[in-house]
């Protein structure tokens, strides 16, 4: 996009922004979590909205001149219904942490009982986690994932939800690999008269596309972020039932936010045009099957993938028969450019600040057009930098394999 003011007026960040495209470029970025936006986004997100106030809701606004803020966001609601066939959709929460605490300071009291995932098992910080306001503010619980199996065990979750008695469970993961089986989370929830949130961030352009099941017509509450899979601006978006439409509007404004950001529902408009479109469903067909190969090379070359594969967009990789922490791991990687995150492994004995593994996901790459072909090099090279992550000749070998892919795949053409 033309920058030729921000060059002129503030050089140093003009020059940030484009260190970070080259970096976006130059790398193969397995993040689980990240993506790259279409242009058409990245135009929406870049707007003068970025200079209005709209306190309030669509029609119903503490300031004047929203007539266009209400159409872009009038357009994102409307397009996240007819996608997701949600009764009632919020686009102002900042952040998927931002849309979960609304939901929670909207049906819960201080001192309630939350049943999430742990975080050591995949669950995200915001379902309960000590060290996050969820965990400050409320009681909690916490299931996991069988440790023979990796696969959540249904039965523990009813006996938890049983024992605990929660009021609310939440069902959603920054790392789970396997499919979420939200009628499982919701006859549970039912049995014990808690109420069910499902946070599907990670998930949410599989859901969209219908390749994972939809928790729309079991959980009271669906919250996610516009990101990740879904190609959209960072951001966060609640769906619920039509009952509790009002609580959860009041609560994100003038609960726990003031003025949305308007550029940036408009680019989570444009997104979910985008992600109604045929070449969303196939690019989306195309990440898990991208996931599901990369998975089977890895493993094919001795690693050991948490579960046994994947259903959806990542997988976790556990590290301890090849003697490399998560933590080693992530910087050989990162010197031969290929970025990843450490990832504790459920029942992992090294520290989060350290780990037994690593986590990878597909979404960027299949954005940037690689496909099955590319997962086996992907493999190849994964496997040649953990195997001599202490030899920075080979490193550097390996990296102009790197590069050499990167420039046939650019990120934006
Ligand atoms: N931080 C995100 C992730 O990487 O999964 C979750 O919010």
């Amino acid at each position: 996009m033309a920058q030729g003011n921000l060059k002129k007026t503030d050089p140093q960040v003009y020059e940030s922004i484009r260190n970070e495209k080259n970096r976006e470029h130059a790398k193969i970025v397995l993040i689980a979590s990240e993506n790259y936006v279409s242009k058409a986004v990245l135009e929406a997100q870049g707007s003068i909205f970025t200079n209005k106030y709209a306190e309030g809701y669509p029609g119903r606004r503490y300031y004047g001149g929203c007539e266009y803020a209400d159409v872009v966001e009038n357009l994102a609601i409307d397009r996240a219904k007819q996608l997701f066939k949600a009764e009632h959709v919020n686009v102002q929460p900042h952040s998927g942490s931002q849309a979960n605490m609304a939901v929670y300071f909207a049906m819960l009291k201080p001192g309630d009982r939350i049943l999430g995932m742990s975080l050591n098992h995949g669950g995200h910080l915001s379902h309960g986690a000590s060290v996050n306001f969820s965990g400050m503010l409320y009681q909690n619980a916490s299931y996991g994932v069988n440790k023979e199996t990796g696969y959540i065990d249904y039965d523990e979750v009813r006996r938890l939800a049983l024992e605990h008695r929660p009021r609310m469970i939440v069902v959603g993961a920054s790392a789970y690999s396997r499919v979420l089986d939200f009628k499982a989370f919701s006859d549970i929830s039912k049995e014990v008269g808690a109420y069910l949130m499902a946070d599907i961030a990670h998930i949410a352009g599989l859901v969209a596309a219908g390749i994972h099941p939809s928790p729309i017509p079991y959980a009271d509450f669906v919250t996610t972020t516009t990101h990740k899979t879904m190609r959209g601006p960072r951001g966060g978006m609640i769906m619920c039932r039509a009952e509790h439409a009002r609580a959860i509007d009041k609560m994100i404004f003038p609960g726990i936010q003031g003025g949305p950001l308007v550029h940036i529902i408009a680019a989570k408009a444009t997104a979910l045009k985008e992600a109604m479109s045929k070449s969303f469903v196939k690019y989306q067909e195309r990440v898990v099957k991208n996931a599901q190969k990369l998975s089977e090379e890895l493993s094919k070359r001795d690693f050991r993938i948490f579960s046994g594969g994947t259903d959806n967009h990542l997988m976790l990789v556990d590290l301890t028969n090849k003697g490399i922490t998560g933590k080693e791991a992530e910087i050989a990687l990162d010197k031969a450019g290929i970025t990843v995150n450490k990832n504790a492994i459920p029942y992992d004995e090294r520290p989060p600040s350290v780990t037994s593994g690593i986590r990878l996901g597909t979404p960027c790459i299949t954005t940037r057009g690689m496909g099955i072909p590319e997962m086996t090099k992907i493999a190849d090279i994964i496997s040649s930098i953990i195997h001599n992550s202490n030899e920075d000749k080979a490193i550097k070998e390996i990296a102009k394999k790197v590069k050499t892919l990167c420039d046939k795949f650019p990120v934006y053409k």
